[in-house]
């Protein structure tokens, strides 16, 4: 793979499955070594990350021309527009709107997941149980409907679809490990089991994974 694209900064923090999605992303076309990574704490007002992303979100994509990407479904595409080789973002057809429901479905996995683990910081009295099982339902409900359609997820050439899942399913592992998911699920748990053995899924694993 070629690219003539220049230096960028990704406003991340090392344990966001997002900021893993576009990492990987970014290893898989091979421009991992362009992009510079900014430690960004999302919690602290004073944080820069304010002033060029209005949602004080990362991940955060800063160009060199001084544009800024986000949220991870656009900086992935940016990055994918950038190469020569595959493409992990299918252009047209059938492939590109199954590959970009697999990218919805993860990053809804994440979304919900994410709700139940920010419930779990609020202060014990202030914690509201059936919110948190029904953001855990959506993420499960979602693993069923990944199990019924693993010949999808596991057929064809890499994509945006694939890199999304794996991650928000690397994501339930790390903050849900209690889930349990792969017995109940074994052709997504042996898909998951072999896509997260790539070296772009190994090299950007959460800290405490
Ligand atoms: N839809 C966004 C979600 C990004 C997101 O929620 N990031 C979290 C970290 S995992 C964040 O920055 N949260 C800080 C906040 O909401 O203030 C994406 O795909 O990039």
């Amino acid at each position: 793979m070629s690219t003539n694209a220049s230096t960028m900064k990704l406003r991340f923090s090392p344990t966001s499955p997002y900021v893993r999605k576009v990492m990987v992303t970014a290893t898989e076309v091979g421009l991992a070594d362009l992009i510079e990574k900014i430690p960004t704490n999302t919690q602290n007002p004073d944080d820069p990350i304010g002033k060029v992303n209005p949602l004080a979100k990362v991940p955060t994509l800063e160009l060199e021309d001084g544009r800024i990407l986000f949220d991870s479904p656009v900086i992935c595409e940016y990055l994918d527009s950038l190469h020569d080789g595959p493409r992990v973002f299918p252009s047209a057809g059938a492939p590109r709107w199954q590959a970009l429901q697999q990218q919805a479905l993860g990053d809804g996995i994440l979304d919900a997941a994410i709700l139940a683990m920010l419930e779990g910081r609020r202060p014990e009295e202030k914690r509201w149980q059936p919110w948190v099982d029904k953001q855990l339902q959506k993420v499960r409900n979602a693993i069923a409907q990944l199990e019924a359609q693993s010949d999808e997820l596991a057929g064809g050439g890499l994509t945006i679809g694939q890199i999304t899942v794996a991650c928000a399913l690397g994501y339930i592992d790390f903050r849900f490990a209690g889930e349990q998911w792969q017995a109940s699920h074994p052709r997504l748990a042996a898909w998951y089991q072999g896509f997260s053995a790539r070296p772009s899924m190994v090299n950007n694993q959460p800290p405490e994974a």
